[in-house]
């Protein structure tokens, strides 16, 4: 930034916002540009810098614009700045990254929450929040910064599972919030895929797909992206494959690993599996990944695979 600062244009480009919310912000919230030279615009310091970037985490992660705005005017380094004010949020609870953080008791989202439990990540709440708001461009920011910022197993398992796993509970108690369930299913996978893949010269040597009728997709996308941030290519192939498509895919690709998930009992049958380690030249390695799966019955060579971790460890050890 130059000594003078930067227009409202250059302020909103830096920042990935529009001028008209710079503009809203300036007007509403006091978060305006205080260099003021005369004959010229206003333009903004790193100082008003600062505050806006607090503006912008804040308000993404479901704070109300008001009450972001006061953390904002009151962030370090900016005037009457009050360093201690940072640490704790207006309900005291402070987040892991120093800002804080509002509680699921928030009237925000209509008083309708996902339970997160009080150790909950607070970008996990953020996504909670916005998810039950339905807004899906906080939901993607929000879930960029945490796979950029943490890669795909950490934001998988501190930021998306938590929250998938309670809109599930939500869905469970009242029947309702499928609408919400969808829409994160889709900012998620939308996340996920941006991990960029290895290159094409790498042929992938693992296969994922969902069980025979099984919808949920999801920790397969995880998996997909995980290997590909540890250079390990893989081909998903989505939901509800049939056992005869998965054959013959295994047949024309000749992967030497094949992970199967299964979320659901219904379409835990463990055939599909033993019909995999029967062909003349099987994977080697055949995952059972997923809850779906009935564990004491799986066939002994089978791998079952029990979280994120493990599976891109045994998955990438079978590629190599
Ligand atoms: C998103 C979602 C959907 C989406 C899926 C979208 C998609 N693209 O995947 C849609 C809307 C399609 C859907 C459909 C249905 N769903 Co649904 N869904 C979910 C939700 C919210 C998240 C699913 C998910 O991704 N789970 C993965 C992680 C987040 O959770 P987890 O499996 O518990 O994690 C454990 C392990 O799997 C492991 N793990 C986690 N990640 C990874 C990754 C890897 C690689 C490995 C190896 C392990 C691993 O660690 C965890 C601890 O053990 C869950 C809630 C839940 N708790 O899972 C319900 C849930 C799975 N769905 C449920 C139901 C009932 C359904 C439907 C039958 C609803 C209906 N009436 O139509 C249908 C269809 C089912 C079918 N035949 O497939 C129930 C299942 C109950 C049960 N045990 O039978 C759940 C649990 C919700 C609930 N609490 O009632 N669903």
């Amino acid at each position: 930034m130059t000594t003078s600062g930067l227009s409202a244009g250059a302020a909103a480009r830096r920042l990935g916002v529009a001028v008209t919310t710079l503009r809203t912000w300036h007007q509403r919230y006091g978060l305006g540009p205080s260099r003021h030279e005369p004959g010229h615009h206003r333009r903004y310091t790193v100082e008003d810098m600062v505050r806006l970037q607090v503006m912008q985490r804040l308000t993404a992660q479901g704070v109300a614009p008001a009450e972001a705005a006061a953390w904002a005017r009151r962030s370090p380094g900016t005037t009457g700045a009050d360093p201690s004010a940072a640490h704790a949020g207006a309900d005291g609870i402070l987040g892991a990254d120093g800002v804080p953080v509002a509680t699921d008791g928030n009237p925000a989202g209509g008083g309708q929450v996902i339970a997160l439990g009080a150790r909950a990540d607070p970008a996990a709440r953020g996504l909670a929040r916005a998810a039950m708001r339905l807004d899906g461009p906080s939901m993607r920011h929000i879930l960029a910064l945490a796979v950029e910022g943490r890669g795909v197993i950490s934001a998988w398992e501190e930021v998306m599972m938590p929250v998938l796993i309670g809109i599930g509970q939500r869905y469970e108690a009242t029947a309702r919030f499928v609408e919400v369930e969808h829409l994160l299913s889709r900012s998620v996978t939308e996340a996920l895929s941006t991990v960029p893949r290895p290159p094409r010269e790498i042929a992938p040597r693992a296969l994922l797909a969902a069980a025979d009728e099984e919808q949920h997709t999801l920790p397969l996308e995880a998996l997909a992206a995980a290997l590909a941030e540890a250079g390990v290519a893989s081909q998903l192939l989505g939901a509800r494959v049939p056992p005869r498509a998965l054959l013959d895919a295994v047949d024309r690709t000749g992967p030497s690993v094949v992970v199967l998930w299964s979320q659901v009992p219904a379409t835990g049958d463990v055939s599909q599996l033993e019909r995999l380690l029967a062909l003349p030249h099987p994977p080697i390695v055949v995952g059972a990944a997923g809850p779906g799966w009935p564990t004491a019955d799986l066939p002994p060579s089978a791998t079952p695979l029990g979280n994120l971790t493990d599976a891109v460890r045994v998955v990438a050890a079978a590629c190599s």
